[in-house]
């Protein structure tokens, strides 16, 4: 069968473009039985989704079906996107992050042009979805865990998806799919944005035992599984002998869990000779799962840079409002580790968690400027649904973003307020800019690295952008006042209470 699996546009997230993996696996699975697959992505590509279908249609070879994946910002453009590929006829089904989370909003009544929404991990599942609509079935009658559709006026929510236990059982992504000279690096630390890379992702392990609060943890699971190093190592290898690489990003949420693991893949990547081709953790590294040794390791294997989720400097605020299961100073180990090891370092850090004070966060500001980081990203707390941060919300306070794409990284604003009296979201958004202005700006050492490289110039309309988000901000990013309960909006919250 002709499929057509499709991410919407990524506006929501940045001049960034990272492959959307999750699509790969699904392509390949589908065509290594047989169905011709084309994966369409938004954020990369000239011309609208229907552009294609016209021309499959022209070409006498129609798309039968359409799958769009979409994490929860993107979830608008996804509901467009099948709206849009509902009048040329085609089934359609949506998965990914949003859908695991929340599988029955999309088959409520306002969204009659989405025929199913799967939920949790698809490789087997969407196999048999198609092959189910290809033998003329209806794919309800099969079963299929993580399936979800109507039946009359009825959602039907069905178990989530298993969580696949023998990844290398799995095909490679169909990463030649991918029009990959139409991505971009993957984190411009250095190089600027080079809009030229062939910057691939690959996925050595999924899923991740810890339970920090902000993470959408139904998506992750609490099951970590790895792929054997050898498995690894042959994508790895078609990435840079077949696919020509020029980047390769490790997108696992843990991909250092299990530390021998990990250094055996360093060594077997020196020992093939795959050292040549820069690659970096592009969020997956946890402090507490470090020693010197991992560090030199990647730096043989080719490895350039590792970001580390710090997240807080406050001691109390780590243990128990986000429960990272890290102390600080193994946050300080890893860091003088990496630099030891001469690895570019980055940091993830969060304001806005429910509790963090004006003090906490000026600990936090004060940690990044201690660690120093090549790259601090500082991010406001997003209540995602599924998080136990929604919960604690919930219990406690109010959630102010509307609409879902007010969750996006980017779009960066106070979200939601405590009713617990000291919980401030206007000193939030102050504390967030303050701090990059803080890190990047009244440091005059690091203000003269920056514009002493040649990407500071040639990326000037995108460093304008940003400089004036992160140091100005805008009306956006003030905390809104509380909604006019005789105005008619469409609250997130009230979409929430409906359908989970
Ligand atoms: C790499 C990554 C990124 C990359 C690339 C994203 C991409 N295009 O794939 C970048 C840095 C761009 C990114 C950005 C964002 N990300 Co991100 N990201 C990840 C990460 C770490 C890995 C994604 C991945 O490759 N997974 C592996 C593949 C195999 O899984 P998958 O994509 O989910 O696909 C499987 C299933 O979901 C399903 N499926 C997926 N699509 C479809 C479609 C159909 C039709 C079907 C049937 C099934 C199906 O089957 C797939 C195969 O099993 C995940 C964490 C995680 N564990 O998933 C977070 C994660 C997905 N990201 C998250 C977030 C919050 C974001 C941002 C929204 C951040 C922000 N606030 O702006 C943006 C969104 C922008 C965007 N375009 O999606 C959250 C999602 C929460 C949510 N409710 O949506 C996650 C889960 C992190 C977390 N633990 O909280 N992200
Ligand atoms: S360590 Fe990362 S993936 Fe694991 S629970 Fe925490 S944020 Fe989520």
């Amino acid at each position: 069968m002709r499929v057509i699996l499709a991410s919407p546009e990524a506006k929501v997230w940045s001049e960034r473009k990272h492959i959307p993996l999750g699509l790969g696996y699904l392509a390949a699975v589908l065509r290594d039985n047989g169905h011709d697959v084309m994966i369409y992505d938004a954020a990369i590509e000239d011309d609208p989704v229907e552009f294609y279908i016209e021309q499959a249609e022209a070409a006498g070879k129609p798309f039968k079906l359409i799958g769009i994946t979409a994490a929860t910002p993107l979830i608008g453009d996804a509901w467009t996107m099948a709206a849009t590929a509902k009048r040329y006829g085609l089934t359609t089904i949506l998965g990914g992050p949003h859908l695991t989370i929340m599988p029955a909003e999309s088959l409520g009544p306002e969204h009659p042009y989405v025929d199913y929404t799967f939920k949790g991990e698809a490789e087997y599942g969407l196999l048999e979805f198609v092959t189910a609509l290809e033998a003329g079935e209806r794919p309800e009658d099969r079963d299929i865990p993580g399936l979800n559709y109507r039946r009359g006026d009825e959602i039907i929510v069905s178990p989530i998806s298993p969580m696949i236990e023998d990844l290398d059982a799995l095909p490679f992504p169909a990463h030649d799919l991918f029009k990959i000279d139409r991505y971009t690096n993957l984190q411009p630390l250095t190089d600027g944005l080079d809009r030229s890379a062939r910057s691939f992702t690959i996925l050595t392990s999924r899923g991740c035992p810890y339970k920090c609060t902000f993470c959408s943890k139904p998506v992750t699971g609490d099951t970590w599984r790895g792929r054997s190093v050898e498995n690894v190592v042959a994508e790895w290898r078609w990435l840079v002998q077949t696919l020509g690489a020029t980047e390769i990003g490790v997108t696992d949420d843990i991909w250092n869990l299990k530390m021998p693991r990990a250094k055996e893949l360093c060594r077997r990547l020196v020992e093939e000779g795959l050292n040549t081709v820069p690659w970096v953790t592009v969020h997956g590294m946890k402090v507490n799962h470090t020693d010197p040794e991992l560090f030199h390791l990647m730096k043989a294997a080719g490895c350039k840079r590792v970001g580390f989720g710090v997240e807080n400097g406050d001691p109390w605020m780590l243990k128990n409002v986000i429960r990272k299961g890290q102390t600080l100073d193994m946050v300080r180990d890893a860091f003088r580790w990496a630099k030891a090891a001469d690895l570019q370092t980055m940091g993830f850090f969060i304001f806005g968690m429910p509790k963090d004070t004006e003090q906490t966060m000026e600990a936090t500001i004060q940690l990044a400027l201690e660690l120093d980081p090549d790259l601090a990203n500082f991010m406001l707390a997003a209540p995602f649904p599924g998080t136990k941060m929604w919960d604690m919300i919930k219990e406690g306070g109010e959630i102010f973003a509307n609409e879902w794409p007010d969750y996006a990284i980017h779009d960066q604003k106070a979200r939601f307020t405590m009713h617990d009296g000291a919980y401030d979201p206007d000193l939030v958004v102050r504390k967030w800019r303050e701090a990059y202005r803080r890190f990047y700006l009244y440091r005059p050492k690091r203000v003269w690295e920056k514009v002493s490289k040649k990407s500071f110039w040639t990326e000037m309309p995108n460093t304008v952008s940003n400089a004036r988000r992160f140091f100005i901000g805008n009306q956006d990013q003030r905390a809104p006042r509380p909604i006019d309960p005789a105005e008619p909006v469409t609250s997130v919250k009230g979409l929430i209470d409906r359908t989970m």
